[in-house]
C-alpha cells in the first residue's frame, strides 16, 4: 500500500487580494507535496480561505457588500495566484464550504462533551486584524492609539457573554507533548519559543462571539457564533474528511503530516490547536512547521499595512520557475527574507542560467554534434566518472531527510552542489580537447555529464515543473521515467535525442 502523506498550508483571509507571502508559503508547500509524489507516496495537498470573522465582516461593510459576496470574490482570487504560481493543491478549502460546517460543530460537541466548554463573559483587548484577544500588558499606547505589541494592530475594548475553552487544563500536557516528540514543531527556535510561552502559564480561551453573525453557530445556542480561530483550525479536519462517515477517509488523511504557516500564528497552531484536539480527543498533527515573513527589501507587507506586493507582476517580470526557485535557494525555510530585483537577477544568471543551464546546454550541443543526436555509448567508467555519478545518487537520501525538516534551502544546496562538481568535472576533462585525441574517452564523459543533468533535474523538478520538464525532454527521458525510482536507471546508449535548444536563458536588462 502507498504511504499516505497530508499536507496542509494556511488558510487565509480573502479580505483582500493575495501577496507574495501567501505566494511564498504556497510555493513552499507545493514543492514538497510534489517531490513526495515524485517520492511514490499518495499525496493530498490542501489550502484555502478563511472566511468567517469580524475583520471579513467589516471588510465587507466598508465596501458596501455582504461577507459572503466578498468571500466569493476574494475567494476565487486566491484560487487563481494557486493555479498561476502551478500549485498542485488536490482540494481548494473554503471554509463556508458546507462540510466544514458539520466538521466545526462536531468539534465543538466533542470538547463541551469532554466538559471543556463553559459560558462566562469576556471582558479585554481584541485585535480584529490579528482576529486575536490580547491582554492589557500584550499592548501598548502608540500616540494615543492602543496597539497589540506583536503586530502593530490596533485592538478594542471587548465586553461580551463568551463561551470558554479550558485552554489552561492542558498546560502541562502541552509541555510534554512539545518533550516527547520535539518534531512536533519546527524550526527547533519555534519549539522553544511556543514552550515557553505556555509555561509562562495558559488562560482559558474566549471561543465564541455574539456582537456579529459571520460564523459558523455555536451547537444549541445561535445567538453565538464561533470565534474564528475555533473553525478556521478545524478546516483541516474537515478536509481530511472529518466527521467521518464510514472512517475511511479520515482514517487514511489524518493525522496531518505537516502543517504549514508563517511565524504569526504559531500560538494558535501550536497552543490553542492541539488543546482543541486533545480536548475532542483526536490525534495530533505529526509537525507544524512555521516559516518566516518575506520582506520587500526588508519593508514588511500585509493587506492590512497596504504595501501588498502582486505576485503576478513578479512572475511577469522573471518567469515563474525563476521565482519558485530563488523564494526556496535564497532564503532559509523557517527564517525571515528578503528579495530584490538584484537577488533574483543573480540567482537566474548564475545558478540557474551558468551553472545548470548551460551545463546541460554544452554537453548536449556536444552530443548532437559529435555523436550522431543521440545517447552516447560509455566505456569503462573512471574513478572520476564513478565519484560524480555516487555524488549524485547520494543526493536523494539528504532530499529526503532535507524535505522532511522543510529544509527545502539544503535540499536545493545539496543538488547545485552536484551542478558545481559536474561543471568543474567537465571544465577538468576537456570533452572538446578529447574529440581530437579520443572520441570514446569523450563519448563517455559526455555520457557522465547528461546522466548527471538527469539525475539532479529529476531531484529538482518540484521546484521548477516547468523548466526541468523541458530538460527531460531534451534528454527523451519517458513520461513514465521521471518519478524519483528513476535515479535507480541511467540514460540508455543510443536513444535519439531531439535538437538541444536552452531552457535557462540569461535575464537581460531592458
Ligand atoms: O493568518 N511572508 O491568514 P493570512 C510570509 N486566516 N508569509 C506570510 C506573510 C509574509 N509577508 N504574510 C502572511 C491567516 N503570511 C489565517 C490563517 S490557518 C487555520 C488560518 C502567511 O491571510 C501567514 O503567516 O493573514 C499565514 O501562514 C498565511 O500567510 C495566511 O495569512
Amino acid at each position: 500500500m502507498l504511504m499516505s502523506f497530508f499536507i496542509t498550508t494556511a488558510i487565509a483571509y480573502p479580505n483582500g487580494t493575495p501577496h507574495i507571502g501567501h505566494a511564498y508559503e504556497y510555493i513552499a508547500s507545493d514543492v514538497i507535496a510534489r517531490f513526495k509524489r515524485l517520492d511514490g507516496q499518495d499525496v493530498f495537498f490542501m489550502t484555502g480561505t478563511d472566511e468567517h470573522g469580524l475583520k471579513m465582516q467589516q471588510t465587507a461593510e466598508r465596501l458596501g457588500v455582504t461577507a459572503h459576496q466578498l468571500a466569493d470574490t476574494n475567494s476565487a482570487k486566491f484560487r487563481a495566484l494557486d493555479d498561476m504560481l502551478g500549485i498542485s493543491y488536490d482540494r481548494f478549502i473554503r471554509t463556508t464550504d458546507e462540510d466544514h460546517h458539520r466538521s466545526s460543530q462536531e468539534l465543538w460537541r466533542r470538547m463541551e462533551a469532554s466538559g471543556d466548554i463553559y459560558l462566562d463573559s469576556y471582558t479585554g483587548w481584541y485585535s480584529v486584524r490579528d482576529e486575536a484577544y490580547f491582554t492589557e500588558d500584550e499592548t501598548e499606547l502608540v500616540d494615543g492609539v492602543r496597539v497589540a505589541k506583536s503586530s502593530g494592530a490596533e485592538v478594542t475594548w471587548t465586553e461580551e457573554e463568551s463561551y470558554f475553552f479550558r485552554l489552561s487544563k492542558y498546560q502541562d500536557r502541552l509541555l510534554e507533548h512539545y518533550r516527547e516528540h520535539p518534531e512536533f514543531i519546527g524550526p527547533d527556535s519555534r519549539r522553544n519559543e511556543v514552550a515557553s510561552f505556555v509555561a509562562s502559564g495558559l488562560k482559558d480561551l474566549s471561543i465564541s462571539r455574539t456582537t456579529f453573525d459571520w460564523g459558523i453557530p455555536v451547537p444549541g445556542n445561535d445567538k453565538h457564533v464561533m470565534y474564528v480561530w475555533v473553525d478556521a483550525l478545524t478546516n483541516y479536519l474537515t478536509g481530511a474528511g472529518f466527521p467521518e462517515d464510514d472512517g475511511e477517509s479520515f482514517r487514511k488523511w489524518w493525522p496531518a503530516d505537516v502543517h504549514i504557516i508563517g511565524k504569526d500564528i504559531a500560538r494558535f497552531h501550536c497552543v490553542y490547536w492541539p488543546a482543541f484536539l486533545m480536548s475532542a480527543g483526536i490525534e495530533l498533527p505529526r509537525r507544524v512547521h512555521v516559516h518566516g515573513f518575506l520582506f520587500n527589501k526588508g519593508e514588511k507587507m500585509s493587506k492590512s499595512v497596504g504595501n501588498v506586493v502582486d505576485p503576478y507582476d513578479l512572475v511577469d517580470a522573471y518567469g515563474l520557475d525563476t521565482v519558485r526557485f530563488f523564494l526556496l535557494r535564497e532564503i532559509s525555510y523557517g527564517q525571515d527574507g528578503s528579495y530584490s530585483h538584484d537577488g533574483i537577477i543573480t540567482r537566474k544568471n548564475t545558478d540557474l542560467a551558468n551553472e545548470y543551464g548551460n551545463l546541460a546546454q554544452r554537453s548536449l550541443s556536444m552530443v548532437a554534434k559529435n555523436c550522431g543526436g543521440a545517447v552516447p555509448e560509455h566505456g569503462e567508467l573512471t574513478q572520476e566518472d564513478e565519484a560524480l555519478l555516487a555524488q549524485a545518487r547520494g543526493v536523494l537520501a539528504q532530499a529526503r531527510s532535507h524535505i522532511d525538516t522543510q529544509s527545502l534551502h539544503l535540499y536545493l544546496e545539496a543538488c547545485w552542489k552536484v551542478l558545481a562538481a559536474a561543471n568543474k568535472y567537465f571544465s577538468v576533462q576537456e570533452p572538446w580537447k578529447l574529440k581530437k585525441t579520443d572520441e570514446a574517452r569523450m563519448a563517455t564523459v559526455l555520457w557522465v555529464t547528461i546522466e548527471v543533468v538527469r539525475m539532479i533535474t529529476l531531484l529538482v523538478q518540484p521546484v521548477m515543473p516547468t523548466s526541468t520538464g523541458k530538460i527531460l525532454d531534451l534528454l527523451a527521458v519517458p513520461a513514465d521515467a521521471r518519478d524519483l525510482s528513476a535515479l535507480e536507471t541511467s540514460l540508455v546508449p543510443g536513444t535519439e535525442l531531439p535538437a538541444p535548444v536552452p531552457v535557462f536563458p540569461k535575464y537581460q536588462e531592458d
